[in-house]
């Protein structure tokens, strides 16, 4: 039995958009995904979060549900948009909807970890406006202030994602495609929001949620060496330095520099207001193995797969040592961190068997192996304090719709009927047992 520390919190996790629906209800306003999805051709299907899991209407049960399974910590964001649906007034009937999923899941013993911006921006905010920064500093000091007993507050939701999907690769809202100079300018107002949030007055802990991508070198090469470490920055040090060490690293300074993206253009004196967070939330997936391509793109690209390497149903490497080298990581290169792994899960087809059960077993064992990386993690020293899977349910998946399943529990989109999958179970197993066998 691979045991964990006494208090190491077990969860799941979701995000408003993913699974709320409502999308016009109670004064809720529109966010830059609500356009997005609704422009033809971004999305699977053309599926949007209009209805998503409906858990706006559902959400008593659903909270139900999570405690039947035994879960301990439910990490959800609150919809910006549904809070200010204009960007700048707030919609109390939105606030209450918070209100009553906290009391929900204090009644029930279960943590809530909110999380304030997972993406849903007000449409009528752009964070290439230094302005939103501010915009974001209230949207937090009013949830501060509406639910003091939460305690574990996440400003943002994959800061990468957000600037460099969303204005580089243009895969993500709001779609643009090519401008660096705009990512650049975007992650530094997340940046800079984190901080002015983390200042305000709040209860518990607070962190940032980041997608980190432990890198890999795809040879020897001083090249491909030298792409890994620019790589690495661009994911993972260009989002953890600003947060815990108050400034951004000098060679991806440099280097967005050279490609036309000076973050010096439009940084302030004091908008990193020095280190803050109490935490780091870790968003493991999948490792990147990186190749030089000197002159072309960022001058580095991701290989695609490696041979015999098994991948889950979303096409991603199944790699648990992956989690092991990124957890000693920021132990060792940030002073032993507190951590929480805030996302980890598995995309597999799922159906609903001839027994009218959902059995997952790929999704068992991709869990079990990450969950033995994490323990092995923390016996070599790392200050891993919680793990959260992604997702409590089936949900929408951004740019692929519903046709990605990461839930633990099936969702039934035609009669929205939940299911447990085995998975479910199993997870509730490892939190009553703090660990695995
Ligand atoms: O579904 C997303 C989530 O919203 C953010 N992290 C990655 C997940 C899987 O792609």
């Amino acid at each position: 039995m691979l045991r964990f520390p006494e208090g190491f919190l077990w969860g799941v996790a979701t995000a408003a958009y993913q699974i709320e629906g409502a999308a016009r209800e109670d004064g809720r306003g529109p966010s830059v995904w609500d356009t997005f999805a609704h422009t033809p051709g971004n999305i699977v299907n053309g599926d949007t979060g209009d209805v998503a899991d409906d858990h706006y209407h559902r959400m008593e049960s659903d909270v139900d549900l999570m405690a039947d399974l035994g879960f301990k910590g439910y990490r959800f964001s609150t919809g910006w948009s549904r809070v200010y649906p204009d960007g700048k007034t707030v919609n109390q009937k939105g606030v209450d909807f918070y209100r009553r999923l906290v009391d929900k899941l204090l009644s029930k013993g279960i943590l809530p970890a909110i999380t304030l911006n997972h993406w849903d921006l007000p449409e009528a905010l752009r964070w290439t406006d230094r302005d939103t920064a501010y915009r974001f500093g209230e949207y937090a000091e009013t949830m501060f202030r509406a639910l003091p007993e939460v305690p574990m507050w996440i400003t943002h939701n994959e800061p990468w994602c957000v600037a460099m999907l969303g204005y580089w690769r243009g895969v993500h809202a709001p779609g643009v495609k090519g401008d660096l100079a705009a990512a650049v300018k975007v992650s530094h107002h997340l940046m800079m929001s984190h901080h002015l949030a983390a200042q305000a007055p709040h209860s518990g802990k607070i962190g940032i949620t980041l997608s980190l991508f432990p890198s890999y070198p795809r040879s020897d090469s001083d090249a491909d060496r030298a792409a890994t470490v620019l790589s690495d920055g661009y994911t993972n040090r260009w989002y953890l330095d600003p947060v815990l060490k108050g400034e951004y690293p000098a060679d991806l300074v440099a280097h967005f520099a050279s490609l036309g993206a000076d973050v010096n253009e439009f940084m302030q004196p004091g908008d990193l207001g020095g280190p803050r967070a109490d935490f780091i939330g870790a968003n493991y997936y999948h490792r990147r193995i990186i190749h030089a391509t000197p002159g072309n793109d960022l001058g580095w690209a991701v290989t695609d797969r490696s041979p015999g390497v098994p991948t889950t149903d979303m096409g991603w490497e199944i790699v648990p040592f992956g989690l092991t080298d990124l957890l000693l990581r920021l132990g060792r290169d940030y002073d032993n961190v507190p951590v929480y792994i805030t996302e980890n899960g598995a995309v597999y087809d799922d159906e609903i068997s001839p027994d009218g059960q959902v059995h997952d077993p790929a999704r068992v064992e991709f869990l079990h192996k990450h969950v033995v990386a994490a323990h092995k993690a923390i016996e070599e020293g790392a200050n891993l304090q919680g793990y959260f899977a992604w997702s409590f349910m089936d949900n929408f998946e951004w740019a692929f719709g519903y046709t990605k399943r990461f839930g633990l529990v099936y969702v039934d989109y035609a009669t929205q009927r939940r299911i447990p999958k085995d998975s479910a179970r199993f997870w509730g197993k490892v939190t009553a047992q703090n660990g695995v066998e």
